[in-house]
C-alpha cells in the first residue's frame, strides 16, 4: 500500500483563508454547506488542479464564486474532490454534502454517541465532514452556523466564541460560532445534543475573564467538579510556569462516552472520553482522579503547544505531543510528588515504549514514513517525545530551557512548524549547537549504556568509563551515537555525597556527564576512597543502564541515595536480578533474598520516605519487566511462577509487619483525592496485595476490606488483590461487584479489566463468554479496550499460552472490531508487538494466530499496517 515520506513534503499549491460552514444536523442525514475562500500559492502555475480530501461524503451541490460548476470542471471519488482548472486568483468554493453520523462507527468525523452529535477530526477526520485540504499546514479562520431540532439538541457548540443564536421556527434553532484564530482542520469541533453542564470562570493574569463549562449527560454534573478544579489549576500553572495565558472568552469541555482516544484539544472546545471527566469517590479511584487531572491539563496545555503553534505535517506529531506530555508531567510534578511522578512515568515508559522500541513496531519519535498516520499516536511519539524534551531541559538547565521555550512561543506563534524550528530556538537562545542532539528524534531504539569504573588509591583518582550502543531496529541497521545526559552523584562511605578537586576527560557539567560519543571517560581527582556511583539519576535519559554494580553497592544505594529515583531503582534492580536468576534456574541464596527482605523492611519502616514512594518500592518488578530483562526465549508462565515464589520468600518473613502497617494506615478521614491521602491508600493497598499473595490471612483481609470500603479506590484494590492472587473468594467478589455497579459503564470497565488480568487457566473462556454475550457493547472503545486490551497488555502468562487460546481470543476480537472501528482494532493488535521475544512454542502459536488474521479476508489499512509490520 501507499507509503508517505517526510522527504516528499511540499507546501500546498492552494491555501484556505477562511471557512464558513453551515451544518444542518438531523437524524440520519446531516447536510454541510461549506464556503471555502481559496488562494493559490504565489508560485502555483495556472491550471494546477485543486485536490481536496473527502471520505464518505455525498456531493449534492458545487459552485465557484456563486456559479454552479459544470460536470467536466470537477471530479469526485472515494478519496475526494478535484477541481480540474480552478481560477488563478482568490475564489470561493461552495459545496453541499450529505453525511450519515448515525452510521459512523469509526468515530472519526461527525458521529453520534449516546444521542449526542460530536466530532473527532485529528488527524484526518475533517475530510469526513466536508471536502477540504485536510492537512495541518493549512490554517484558516472558521465561522460555523449549526442548526438542529431544539428538543434533540438544545446545546449547540463549536470552536471559538458564540456570536449569534436564535429560533428558526418549526422546532429548530441555530447557533453561530466564530473562531478568530486561524487553525488547521484537525482542531475543528462541534457538538450538538441534550446535555447538562456545570460552569465556572477563570480570570487570566492580564485580567481577561474566561467562562468555563463542562457538558455531560444529564445527571452526571455532580461528577464534573474535579475536572473543573483541574482545569482552573492548569490555567494558573501555565501562566506561572510558562507565561502562557488563555486567549478566548470561553473554554468548553464536553464528555462523550464513545471516543477513540483519551481526549482532544479542539480550539476552545475540548472533547473528552467521559472516563477522563467523571469522578466521585464512590465510583472513581485515586488513579482515575490523577488521570483526569493529567489529561485535563494536557489538553489545556495544547492551546499553546499544538494549537497556537501547530505541526507542519504529521511527521512532526511529537512537536506537539512530546512537548505537551512534558508539560503535563511537570504540572503533575508541581502539584503532587515529583519523585513519585518520575518513577511512575518511567515505569510507564518502560512498560509501553521500551517494548515498542525494541520490537517490530520500532520507529523514531519523528518517523520518516507512514502508511497510516493513526498508527503513530504511540508511546514513542508521546512518551519518548517527552523524554527528549526533558533531556533538553537537563542539558540546557532551567534558565536555558526557559529561554528556548520563550523564543519558540514568540517566533512561531500562529505557525505550523517543525522539530528543526523547535530545536533552533533552543540552540539560538543558548548559543549552542543541537545538531547531534537531533538524532534522538530521528533514530529509533533504546540505547544501552555500559559503565566501567576504576579507583586508583595511590593517585586518588576515580575513573568512570561510559559506553553507549543502540541495537538495530527495522530499517535502521546502523546507529549513531546520541547525546546522553547522565546525571550522577558519587556516594562516600557514610552515604553522603563526596566532593572532588577537579574533573578531567569528558564534559561533566555540574552533576551531568554528557555521553556524546560511543565511549567517554571521566576522571575525578582528589578522591580518597572508592565511592559508590549513582548514575542516570532521575532517569536523565531514556536508556537501559548496565552498571555492573555489586549487590552490596545496590543495597548501599537503596539505603542512602539522596536521589529518590535511584533509590527506588536500586531496590528494583536487586529484585529483578533475583527473579531473573530464579527463572534461569540458577540457585538464589537465602542470603540474597534475606538482604532484599531487610531492605524492604527498612523501606517500610523509614521515617521520612513518603507513603506513595514506599508503595512503589515495596514490590518486585512486574512480569513484563522481568521478561524484558531476560530479553529472549521468554516463558511468561515460568516468570510468573518464579516471581510469585520470590514474593513469598522476600515478603513472607515480613507478613506481621506488613499487616501491622496495613492496620496502622486505616483511616476514617473523609475522602479527598490529594497526593498525601491517596499516597496513604496506595501504600495500604500495596500491603494488602502483598498480603493476599504471601500471607494466609491475606485473602480474608481482602474480603474484609472489600466489604468495608467507603470509596472505590479501596473497594477496587481489594477486588484486584483477590482476583490477581486468585483467592477462593475471588469469583464471588467479582460477581458481587458486577451486580452492585451494574448501571455504571465506567465501573463495568474496571470489572472487565480486572477479569482480563486474572491468572487462572479458565480466564480466556470466561472473557470469551463475556464478549460473546449479545448485550456486550462491542462498538464502545472503552469496553473493548478494558476487556481485550487489558488481557493482551497485562496478562502475559495467559495471553501467551502455548495452546494459542489467548492469542486467538485477541485476533478474533480484532477481526470483529476491524469491521466497525479500524483505529481501535489496530491498537488492540499492538499487544502482539513483543512476540519475537517469546520462546519457540509460544512464537509458533502467536504466528499461527497472526497468519489466521492475515488470511481471514479484507482488513482495514490500519490493522493491515500493524499486522504487516509485526510480521516483517
Ligand atoms: N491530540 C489528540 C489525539 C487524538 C486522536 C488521535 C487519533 C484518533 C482520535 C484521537 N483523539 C485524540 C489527543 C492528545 O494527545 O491530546
Ligand atoms: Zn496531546
Amino acid at each position: 500500500e501507499h507509503t508517505i515520506y517526510l522527504k516528499d513534503y511540499s507546501p500546498s499549491a492552494y491555501t484556505i483563508e477562511s471557512v464558513v460552514l453551515d451544518v444542518r444536523i438531523a437524524p440520519e442525514t446531516t447536510r454541510v454547506r461549506a464556503q471555502l475562500t481559496i488562494v493559490p500559492a504565489a508560485n502555483t502555475p495556472r491550471g494546477t488542479p485543486l485536490i481536496l480530501d473527502g471520505e464518505d461524503l455525498r456531493l449534492e451541490d458545487i459552485a465557484v464564486d456563486g456559479a454552479p460548476l459544470v460536470q467536466l470542471a470537477y471530479a469526485a471519488d472515494e478519496n475526494g474532490l478535484t477541481l480540474v482548472e480552478p481560477p488563478n486568483r482568490r475564489f470561493v468554493l461552495e459545496t453541499l454534502v450529505a453525511i450519515e453520523p448515525e452510521a459512523n462507527t469509526r468515530l472519526m468525523g461527525l458521529y453520534r454517541s449516546n444521542g449526542v452529535w460530536c466530532t473527532q477530526c485529528e488527524p484526518e477526520g475533517f475530510r469526513r465532514i466536508t471536502y477540504y485540504l485536510d492537512r495541518p499546514d493549512v490554517l484558516a479562520t472558521f465561522k460555523v452556523t449549526m442548526s438542529a431540532d431544539e428538543e434533540l439538541a438544545p446545546v449547540l457548540l463549536a470552536n471559538g466564541n458564540l456570536i449569534d443564536k436564535g429560533s428558526l421556527g418549526d422546532g429548530k434553532h441555530y447557533a453561530v460560532w466564530e473562531d478568530p484564530f486561524p487553525k488547521p482542520s484537525y482542531l475543528f469541533a462541534l457538538v450538538a445534543g441534550d446535555l447538562a453542564s456545570i460552569s465556572d470562570s477563570f480570570t487570566t493574569a492580564s485580567g481577561r475573564k474566561v467562562d468555563l463549562a463542562i457538558y455531560c449527560e444529564h445527571g452526571k454534573q455532580d461528577q464534573c467538579h474535579w475536572a473543573m478544579d483541574s482545569l482552573k489549576r492548569s490555567m494558573a500553572w501555565d501562566e506561572k510556569r510558562f507565561d502562557r495565558e488563555y486567549d478566548l472568552d470561553v473554554f468548553n469541555i464536553v464528555a462523550v462516552s464513545d471516543f477513540n482516544f483519551g481526549a482532544m484539544e479542539n480550539k476552545g472546545l475540548n472533547i473528552f472520553n467521559d472516563k477522563l471527566v467523571f469522578a466521585r469517590p464512590e465510583t472513581a479511584t485515586d488513579a482515575d482522579y490523577e488521570n483526569i487531572e493529567r489529561v485535563i491539563a494536557h489538553e489545556y496545555f495544547h492551546n499553546w503547544t499544538g494549537n497556537r503553534i501547530t505541526c507542519r505535517d504529521w511527521f512532526q506529531l511529537c512537536l506537539k505531543e512530546g512537548l505537551t506530555v512534558y508539560r503535563d508531567q511537570e504540572f503533575t510534578s508541581d502539584e503532587r510528588s515529583r519523585a513519585v511522578k518520575r518513577i511512575s512515568d518511567v515505569m510507564k515508559l518502560r512498560s509501553a515504549q521500551f517494548p515498542e522500541d525494541g520490537g517490530p513496531l520500532a520507529h523514531p519519535a519523528r518517523p520518516d514514513n507512514y502508511r497510516e498516520i493513526n498508527n503513530f499516536y504511540t508511546p514513542t511519539v508521546y512518551d519518548k517525545g517527552a523524554e527528549i524534551v526533558r533531556m533538553l531541559a537537563t542539558l540546557l538547565g532551567e534558565d536555558g530551557f526557559k529561554k528556548g521555550m520563550d523564543l519558540y512561543f514568540e517566533r512561531h506563534d500562529g505557525e505550523a512548524t517543525t522539530i528543526e524550528a523547535f530545536l533552533a530556538c533552543f540552540a539560538e537562545a543558548n548559543d549552542t549547537d543541537l545538531d547531534q542532539f537531533k538524532t534522538w528524534y530521528e533514530q529509533a531504539g533504546t540505547p544501552r549504556i555500559e559503565i566501567n569504573e576504576q579507583f586508583d588509591a595511590d593517585a586518588h583518582t576515580y575513573t568512570l568509563t561510559l559506553r553507549q550502543n543502540t541495537p538495530p531496529t527495522p530499517g535502521q541497521p546502523d546507529k549513531a551515537a546520541l547525546v546522553v545526559p547522565v546525571r550522577f552523584g558519587l556516594l562516600g562511605p557514610n552515604g553522603a555525597e563526596i566532593g572532588y578537586e577537579r574533573v578531567t576527560g569528558a564534559e561533566a557539567r555540574d552533576d551531568v556527564i554528557v555521553l556524546d560519543k560511543p565511549e567517554v571517560e571521566v576522571v575525578f581527582h582528589g578522591v580518597a576512597n572508592r565511592p559508590v556511583p549513582s548514575l542516570l539519576r532521575g532517569f536523565s535519559a531514556p536508556a537501559i543502564l548496565e552498571t555492573g554494580l555489586s549487590e552490596q553497592d545496590r543495597l548501599f544505594l537503596a539505603r542512602h541515595d539522596s536521589d529518590a529515583f535511584n533509590r527506588w531503582q536500586a531496590i528494583q534492580d536487586i529484585g529483578e536480578r533475583l527473579v531473573v536468576a530464579s527463572v534461569n534456574g540458577e540457585s538464589v541464596s537465602d542470603e540474597a533474598t534475606e538482604a532484599l527482605t531487610q531492605a524492604m523492611a527498612e523501606t517500610l519502616a523509614h521515617e521520612t520516605l513518603d507513603d506513595a514512594f514506599k508503595a512503589l518500592a515495596l514490590n518486585l518488578p512486574d512480569e513484563a519487566q522481568i521478561a524484558r530483562a531476560i530479553g529472549k526465549s521468554v516463558d511468561p508462565s515460568a516468570i510468573r511462577a518464579s516471581r510469585q515464589s520470590l514474593l513469598k520468600q522476600v515478603f513472607g518473613p515480613l507478613a506481621d509487619r506488613l499487616e501491622a502497617k496495613y492496620e496502622a494506615l486505616t483511616s476514617e478521614a473523609p475522602y479527598t483525592p490529594d497526593a498525601a491521602q491517596s499516597g496513604r491508600r496506595d501504600l495500604r493497598n500495596r500491603l494488602l496485595s502483598l498480603l493476599a499473595t504471601v500471607s494466609t490471612k491475606g485473602p480474608e483481609l481482602a474480603h474484609r476490606q472489600y466489604q468495608a470500603a467507603k470509596n472505590m479506590t479501596d473497594r477496587f484494590a481489594a477486588l484486584a488483590a483477590a482476583t490477581l492472587a486468585w483467592t477462593e473468594e475471588a469469583p464471588s467478589l467479582l460477581a458481587e461487584f458486577r451486580t452492585t455497579y451494574a448501571g455504571d459503564p465506567l465501573v463495568f470497565d474496571k470489572w472487565l479489566a480486572v477479569n482480563a488480568r486474572a491468572p487462572d487457566d479458565s480466564v480466556v473462556s470466561r472473557l470469551q463468554a463475556i464478549l460473546s454475550d449479545p448485550s456486550f457493547p462491542k462498538n464502545n472503545p472503552n469496553r473493548m479496550r478494558a476487556l481485550v486490551g487489558s488481557f493482551a497488555m497485562a496478562n502475559p502468562a495467559q495471553f501467551t499460552r502455548p495452546d494459542g487460546a489467548g492469542f486467538r481470543f485477541v485476533t478474533g476480537a480484532v477481526l470483529d472490531m476491524d469491521k466497525r472501528n479500524p483505529q481501535v482494532a489496530a491498537r488492540l493488535l499492538t499487544g502482539f508487538r513483543t512476540w519475537p521475544m517469546l520462546e519457540d512454542s509460544r512464537q509458533q502459536a502467536a504466528l499461527a494466530a497472526l497468519h489466521g488474521l492475515r488470511d481471514s479476508g479484507a482488513l482495514s489499512r490500519n490493522t493491515n499496517d500493524i499486522l504487516t509490520r509485526i510480521l516483517d
